[in-house]
């Protein structure tokens, strides 16, 4: 039983400590990470989102709150991550150009490497020269890319552009972030979109199937 409530105060406290102790209290109480992910610690952070869009609270108190959520993310990351131990297909992950949002990307590669794919995590403001790159060096079959922003969500049309004119055919890519749709992952080339990092690891398996 995952307690929700608790999950909200901790992290609008940013009690990163009383996050930790939450997530590992609710895995030891028998909760799948999954679920701890779900009914705990990503509700709590829509609340803080609710809070700040609706100016209850300003960026600050999300920093703390963000910094509290990367602690909880941090025990559940090793729990997600053991289903499997074979990390053959590489994937290139980043947020985009111009973009700090880490916390739903830092999710999806979360359950990229729990999916068994190895994540080569770029960070946030990648360009499209370092995902390039890193796809070229490292041999990835899928570049990821997240955005949180109307205004950084172009970038992803750029990268894809450069790595076509970069000769990079064989690498999938595939978008998401809140402010992406289907439609707008269609409009500029993107090869897969997926809503959540719940529904990521499946896109890319059909992306390196295909
Ligand atoms: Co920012 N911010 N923020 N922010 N922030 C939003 C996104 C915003 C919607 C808030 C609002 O106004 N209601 C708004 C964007 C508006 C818009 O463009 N439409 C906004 C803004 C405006 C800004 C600033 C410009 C504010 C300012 O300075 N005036 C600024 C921009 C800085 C920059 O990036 N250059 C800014 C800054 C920040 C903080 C630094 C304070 C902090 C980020 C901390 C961090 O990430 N380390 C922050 C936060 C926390 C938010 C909100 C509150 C929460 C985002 C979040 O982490 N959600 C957000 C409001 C909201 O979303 N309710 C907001 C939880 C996370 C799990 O969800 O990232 O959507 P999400 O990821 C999901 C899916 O989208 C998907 O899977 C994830 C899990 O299921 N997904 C993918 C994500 N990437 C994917 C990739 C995939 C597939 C799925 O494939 C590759």
């Amino acid at each position: 039983m995952v307690d929700q409530q608790a999950f909200y105060q901790a992290l609008s406290e940013g009690k990163t400590d009383a996050v930790k102790e939450l997530t590992r209290a609710a895995l030891a109480g028998g909760a799948p990470a999954e679920v701890v992910l779900k009914e705990g610690l990503l509700p709590a952070m829509d609340r803080i989102g609710l809070r700040f869009k609706n100016c209850e609270i300003y960026i600050p108190e999300v920093l703390i709150a963000a910094r509290a959520m990367h602690g909880g993310l941090g025990v559940l990351k090793p729990v997600l991550a053991k289903s499997t131990n074979e990390k053959t297909t590489k994937v290139v992950l980043g947020t985009v150009k111009g973009d700090m949002h880490d916390i739903g990307k830092n999710l999806v590669g979360m359950m990229l490497e729990g999916g068994g794919f190895e994540v080569i995590d770029l960070g946030v403001d990648v360009s499209e020269a370092d995902f390039i790159r890193s796809a070229k060096e490292s041999g990835a079959k899928v570049i990821a890319m997240s955005a949180l922003l109307t205004t950084t969500m172009v970038e992803m049309k750029v990268t894809i552009d450069a790595a076509r004119a970069a000769g990079l055919d064989d690498v999938k890519m595939i978008v998401g972030g809140a402010p992406v749709t289907e439609e707008f992952a269609r409009r500029i080339g993107a090869d897969g979109y997926a809503a959540d990092a719940g529904t990521v690891v499946g896109k890319v398996r059909e992306l390196v199937a295909a």
